[in-house]
């Protein structure tokens, strides 16, 4: 596909409304494959609590690397494997997606995962895609080093082989090594490409550390998330009783 600049709609994408019958999956590129043509359709899952450039930057790279015709991020709905934490409620992570990606033309955000209900598996998300896209689509799921560690343990991992292409890519501090590489071989026919990313070492905990400090996420986000965070108060520390207003996003 030629390059475009941003803010340019790509080729197949612009306005594509939703095959008729089937609900919507994104708006920019819901009717890809439409035509019968081969297409690659990149899945960027993630609890994305903040959306930060280390997402944007690997799923561009893995865009124009892996020859994918569109990126669509989904925010989980409800991510069982963050138990552990209080997660930002879903509609405010995905109004963040949606302002950090709607300058791309290449890329957008669906709602499915949080639309669906219940506890997110990937497993469902991509039956879903599946059932959406014509097969001459080729579904293919990014995911960062530590996330692909992790997927022999995911819900029907065998399941999720059959369904996607996996883009495993380098993350600063996770690397990917041979065992991992064994771990994920032995544990089903999954179809991985691994990718060489240039290195952010950004991670949504460390911008949620900052906002909570005080501290500054500019350029670690785009610009608008950041406003949207400041807006909405995110991340910063409920003030006590009688204290003034908490720290902001800066
Ligand atoms: P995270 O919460 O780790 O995503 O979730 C990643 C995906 O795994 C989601 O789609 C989950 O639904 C799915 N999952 C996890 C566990 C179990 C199951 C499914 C199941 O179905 O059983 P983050 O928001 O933290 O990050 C999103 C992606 O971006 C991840 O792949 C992460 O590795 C990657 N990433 C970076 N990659 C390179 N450089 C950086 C990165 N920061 C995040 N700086």
């Amino acid at each position: 596909m030629a390059a475009l600049e941003e803010g340019t709609a790509a080729p197949q994408a612009a306005g594509a409304a939703a095959p008729e019958g089937k609900p919507v999956v994104c708006t920019r590129f819901d009717s890809l494959g439409a035509d019968g043509r081969s297409a690659r359709l990149g899945i960027m899952g993630g609890t994305f609590d903040p959306i930060h450039i280390g997402h944007l930057a690997v799923a561009e790279q893995a865009r124009e690397e892996m020859g994918l015709d569109a990126v669509v991020f989904i925010p989980a709905g409800n991510p069982v494997f963050k138990r552990d934490r209080a997660v930002t409620p879903a509609a405010d992570r995905l109004e963040m997606c949606r302002l950090a990606v709607e300058s791309n033309p290449f890329f957008d955000v669906s709602s499915i995962e949080i639309d669906r209900g219940g506890d997110t598996y990937t497993v469902d998300t991509l039956r879903q895609l599946r059932a959406h896209y014509p097969s001459n689509v080729e579904l293919c799921f990014i995911t960062g080093a530590d996330a692909v560690a992790s997927i022999v343990k995911w819900r029907e991992s065998a399941a999720i082989a059959g369904l996607a292409r996996l883009i495993a890519v380098t993350r600063p501090g996770f690397p990917l090594t041979c065992a991992t590489r064994d771990q994920i071989a032995e544990a089903g026919r999954f179809d991985v490409s691994y990718m060489q990313a240039t290195a952010l070492s950004v991670s949504s905990s460390d911008l949620r550390a900052r906002v909570a400090s005080g501290r500054s996420i500019r350029y670690l986000t785009m610009a608008r998330v950041r406003d949207y965070i400041q807006e909405r108060g995110l991340y910063a520390p409920v003030p006590e009783a009688g204290e003034g207003k908490g720290a902001s996003a800066r």
